[in-house]
């Protein structure tokens, strides 16, 4: 299959970051760009104080963008800040070409990349969403063109107006299943609660290599279920994945999400929250990081913003470099440093997890009566526990494992010497 890719300037407009930081923005949007078969010909930037709220750019650079399109005649140009309905319409009338901006690219490739059904019903939400002032703003337009305005309202509905309701219908439509979805991923999750294994979810930016760190783990590991996708491209992952995961005799659950980026859009944080809950629920965050990208420190700073951002700010975080095989050099970093590719390290990483996961561990005897049978099931999972013997009073055990987990036998525990 042949795909046409289309000639577009990517704009922008930098606003307090520092100039190295706007550049790895601007990079990452050619990345995205690329993703969306598009071919960035030219880059147009403007350092300002804060955003012109009418054309994102100042008349000169307007001018400058105009002559830029006529004489590279490319297809759309693509702004890497958000921009208004307004200020995309006004951009475009000066440049003489469609205008979108860093938003639409991103809602495009989130559309393509989508499988599960959440996703694909949270991407068309967020789409419908950004598109519907788009098309009422157009309604608005050809009313005033036609000089009409509210007075003239009665004279007949407008198409696009047809389609706007048309929008908001299928907007609540979606809500209402994405809502049943969710009740039903609530029930799953209190079923897996239920069980007392702890949770653990890897977050991180895009590309980072979380997806191939939990294949690594269910490689190497006795896991349940299936290696998840993973690829060389941004957004590869869109939905949440679990594996229940077993080293050392302890066993866990592990959720991949969806990477972060920068400045991610908020229509997509709000219709990506109820995907991203694995992590908002999680006992421990595990920190993704490629140290391969120059850009690593400021990736770093952009998940930790984004992890405030969705209410998991407070939760513990254990971070883990990922991808040292392509770096000549690690005796710099300080932490874990592992590469998900040749699994090299990632033992200590499995080490740590478990030490942050269970940060004390204990033991003790205690006699379980046989009406409290149900414990010995139930905590089997978590505690390593070994039949002393079994009598009329009921079974005298020793449990080995994490403090809170023991201290729910306290009030069966027998001194050593009572055995
Ligand atoms: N060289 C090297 N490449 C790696 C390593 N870990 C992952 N990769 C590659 O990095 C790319 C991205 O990996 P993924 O696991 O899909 O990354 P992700 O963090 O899940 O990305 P999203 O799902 O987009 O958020 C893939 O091409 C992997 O093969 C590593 O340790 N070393
Ligand atoms: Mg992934």
């Amino acid at each position: 299959m042949i795909i046409l890719m289309k000639n577009v300037i990517l704009a922008g407009v930098c606003i307090k970051d520092d100039a190295k930081v706007f550049q790895m923005k601007m990079d990452e949007c050619i990345a995205l760009c690329n993703a969306c078969q598009l071919n960035v010909v030219e880059t147009i930037t403007q350092s300002a104080n804060s955003m012109n709220t009418i054309s994102a750019f100042r008349k000169g650079k307007l001018d400058e963008l105009r002559i830029l399109v006529e004489e590279l005649d490319v297809d759309f140009v693509v702004f890497y800040n958000s921009l208004s309905v307004q200020m995309a319409e006004r951009i475009s009338a000066v440049a003489g070409c469609n205008v979108i901006d860093r938003t639409a690219l991103i809602l495009d490739i989130f559309s393509s990349r989508a499988r599960s059904r959440q996703a694909k019903l949270q991407t068309e939400m967020a789409r419908l969403q950004y598109d519907l002032p788009r098309l009422l703003n157009s309604d608005n337009d050809r009313e005033r063109e036609r000089g009409g305005g509210v007075t003239n309202r009665g004279s007949g509905e407008m198409r696009s107006a047809i389609v706007a309701r048309k929008y908001q219908k299928r907007i609540q439509d979606l809500k209402k299943e994405l809502k049943k979805i969710e009740s039903q991923r609530q029930m799953d999750e209190r079923r897996r609660s239920k069980t007392l294994l702890r949770r653990v979810a890897l977050v991180g930016y895009t590309n980072a290599g979380k997806s191939s760190f939990m294949n690594c783990l269910i490689q190497n590991t006795e896991a349940s279920g299936n290696e998840v996708f993973e690829k060389d491209m941004l957004f590869a992952t869109l939905d949440t994945s679990v594996r229940k995961i077993v080293y050392d005799k302890k066993t866990f659950f592990l959720y991949d999400t969806v990477g972060f980026v920068s400045d991610l859009p908020h229509t997509l944080v709000e219709a990506f929250k109820s995907t991203l809950d694995a992590a908002r629920d999680a006992d421990l965050l595990v920190e993704i990081v490629d140290v391969s990208d120059d850009d690593y420190e400021t990736k770093m700073e952009v998940t930790e913003n984004t992890l405030r951002e969705i209410g998991a700010g407070e939760i513990p975080v254990l971070r883990i470099f990922n991808k040292v095989d392509l770096l000549k050099d690690t005796s710099r970093l300080e932490g874990i440093c592992v590469s998900a590719k040749n699994g090299d390290h990632m033992d200590r990483a499995m080490k740590e997890i478990l030490k942050m996961l269970y940060p004390s561990e204990e033991s003790m005897y205690c006699l379980l009566p046989y009406g409290k049978i149900y414990m010995f099931d139930e905590y089997r999972q978590v505690l390593q526990i070994d039949v002393v013997k079994q009598d009329e009073e009921g079974m005298t055990l020793y449990l080995q494992g994490p403090s809170d987990y023991i201290h729910a036998f306290d009030l069966y525990q027998i001194r050593e010497g009572q055995l």
